[in-house]
């Protein structure tokens, strides 16, 4: 027994070995951003983890000749994973995902120019593998690790306190890491490559299985409800005004319509827009609120293309990439137009490569199509305003009439800006976050404004309606306090929270002459009716639960995805009724008398919020656009 404690386990060599050279992959040949110390750390040990979790399973087997084999099979199907992830690396500067590993295009791409993406060096992955089953066919007895069970105990235990280790720092470093799931690539940096994959395994087989018991019995009573409730037929005065023009939309990171007609420090915050409220060609829509949760700007994204709610739980972008929509920029393709999105951000990001070829996008410029340097850059990425010049440079080339959404990157937590940007001083309180949100809200002011005389100087403008749309909020409820304190009031109750929901909505259409300022509640998901029917472009059937902001016949509510909502008397949230006018809780209804129930203004909308909200998760959970074919009818 002395013996053997005195050389090194086979398992352990084992996880040095591949615990170092998987770091090394992950530092120098996969290209993950760094951005703190905390970062490098989990990143250093993450790969060790994870080996000591798959090597010191082997102590559980006796025979030793069993017991290394098991280590040289799992060292080599390791190193294989990893390198399968590397050659994928180098053609989709992204990890693998099951539902993307199984696409059929993917797969047809990879296999043409495999060997183009195998370097000659990446013999050396297989250092350790070569080791580890050099010393283990050779040695076998002599290196395999016998411990009483007491040991064994340990070495599990051991692995899970590892694992829990490296999960807690991860958590700590990125809040909800797995519960909003961003990124693959903060994934990676965080939990390591091969946790990441059981990840991706879990969301997939849980997003299949749902699908697997929807056999779209689950329709006929929504299309009864969207006959009755949607007012489908309906259009308004302004169908078609806008027909063949191009459409650019702007996703206006983290901007909320308190900033709108308002001042910080005696300045106004955002003169352009507020010129645009006044002007002649401007619908601007000041009850306008934002509708997403945890997959923020992706949320936006998926409210405006399909007006269906997203998800109460993850970023629908990530969980139902691969479902079936009939998203507008599908249905602007079969109208003629071209679709795209510039955005300088990694393509995976939000799943977006995935989600918007599953939403019909004909191109994604992400952040290799523009030209960014250190100078150009700024907190998330290149600058709103290079990005705007560099986007008017792609408009003018590209296939026209076109539907293009550009999602704006400077005005992002936490409002980082360099000193020659900011036109404004920052506002004085207890929250940095706030106070530096001013100047990064004027600096997207001011390059819009600049995109705007970009379009006129290059001609695009005629020809074009450009929307502008905040995505989400900028200001979270955890800096309520300054909130308060900037507007004025004693404190943000619930019913100011829901009012700071509010983001901006314009509609430009040049030349229009009609544009006034519109009160009316209306939310996100109401983006894809509103366009399409400004374009000209009939959808009678669609399955969607918004509206034509310019139609009179409207649904009467706004919901939120928490299942909030707002109606033009009342504004329901956290199980009270206020009224909207005066924001004072409305008093309990005098017949009912039981104080514990909800009061009964709210309570018919209630009940309808959440049917609408339950039919929307139903047709993503179920997949359920399957089991339609939009084009018979
Ligand atoms: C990232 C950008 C920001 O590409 O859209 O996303 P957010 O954090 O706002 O959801
Ligand atoms: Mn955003």
């Amino acid at each position: 027994m002395k013996q053997k404690i005195n050389k090194v386990p086979l398992f352990i060599l084992a996880t040095i070995l591949f615990g170092i050279k998987t770091y090394l992959v992950y530092r120098f040949m996969f290209s993950i951003d760094l951005e703190n110390m905390m970062q490098e750390i989990i990143l250093l040990i993450n790969p060790f983890v994870s080996g000591f979790l798959i090597f010191a399973l082997s102590v559980w087997i006796k025979k030793p000749q069993r017991q290394m084999k098991y280590l040289r099979y799992t060292i080599l199907i390791g190193t294989l994973i990893i390198f399968a992830n590397l050659v994928f690396y180098r053609s989709f500067t992204d990890f693998i995902t099951i539902p993307q590993l199984l696409q059929a295009s993917n797969a047809a791409d990879l296999g043409s120019s495999i060997l183009t993406l195998i370097k000659p060096y990446d013999i050396l992955l297989f250092v350790d593998v070569v080791i580890i089953w050099f010393i283990s066919r050779k040695q076998s007895v002599q290196v395999a690790a016998q411990y009483p069970k007491s040991g064994k105990v340990f070495a599990l235990a051991m692995s899970f306190v590892l694992l829990a280790g490296n999960f807690f720092l991860a958590e700590m470093e990125r809040p909800q890491l797995f519960t909003r799931a961003f990124d693959r690539e903060y994934l990676v940096k965080n939990i390591g490559l091969f946790n990441y994959h059981i990840y991706d395994i879990a969301t997939q087989a849980k997003a299949k299985t749902q699908r697997v018991f929807a056999d779209g019995n689950e329709l006929p009573e929504i299309q009864e409800y969207m006959d009755e409730n949607m007012a489908r037929n309906t259009t308004s005065e302004l169908f078609g005004v806008a027909e063949g023009k191009n459409v650019i939309f702007i996703n206006a990171e983290s901007i909320q319509s308190f900033v709108i007609n308002n001042d910080v420090n005696g300045e106004p915050i955002t003169p352009f827009l507020n010129a645009l409220t006044k002007d002649k060609d401007t619908f601007y829509f000041e009850n306008f609120y934002h509708q997403t949760e945890q997959g923020k700007t992706s949320d936006s994204e998926f409210l405006v293309e399909n007006s269906l709610y997203p998800l109460s739980r993850g970023a629908v972008f990530f969980t139902h990439g691969q479902n079936e929509y009939n998203a507008m920029p599908e249905i602007l393709g079969e109208n003629g137009y071209y679709s795209s999105v510039l955005h300088a951000n990694n393509k995976s990001f939000w799943n977006r490569d995935q989600m918007y070829q599953s939403l019909g996008f004909d191109h994604y410029y992400g952040e290799e199509s523009f030209e960014i340097t250190e100078e150009s850059s700024v907190g998330w990425g290149l600058k709103d305003k290079p990005f705007f010049e560099q986007s008017t440079d792609i408009l003018q080339q590209m296939e026209k009439p076109f539907y293009t959404k550009l999602i704006t990157l400077t005005n992002h937590f936490p409002f980082e800006l360099d000193e020659e940007d900011r036109s404004i001083e920052p506002y004085d309180s207890n929250s940095n976050t706030l106070n530096n949100f001013f100047p990064t809200v004027r600096y997207m002011d001011e390059s819009i404004e600049l995109f705007f005389d970009e379009l006129k100087r290059s001609g695009l403008y005629e020809d074009s309606i450009i929307v502008i749309m905040g995505d989400h909020y900028g200001i979270s409820a955890n800096h309520n306090k300054a909130m308060s304190q900037y507007l004025g009031k004693e404190e943000i109750t619930p019913y100011d929270h829901i009012q700071l929901q509010r983001v901006p909505l314009f509609i430009h259409i040049p030349g229009f002459g009609k544009g006034e300022i519109k009160s009316e509640i209306a939310g996100q998901i109401d983006m894809k009716p509103t366009l399409l029917n400004l374009l000209g472009i009939k959808n009678k059937q669609d399955i969607q639960f918004g509206n034509d902001l310019f139609s009179k016949q409207r649904k009467d509510f706004v919901a939120l995805r928490n299942g909030s909502f707002i109606t033009d008397e009342y504004i329901y949230t956290n199980d009270t009724c206020y009224n909207k006018k005066t924001g004072d809780p409305v008093e309990e209804n005098q017949e009912k008398g039981d104080s514990n129930e909800t009061p009964s203004a709210c309570d018919l909308t209630r009940e309808q919020v959440e049917r609408e909200l339950d039919y929307s998760d139903d047709l993503i959970y179920g997949d359920l656009f399957r089991f339609i074919d939009f084009n018979k009818k």
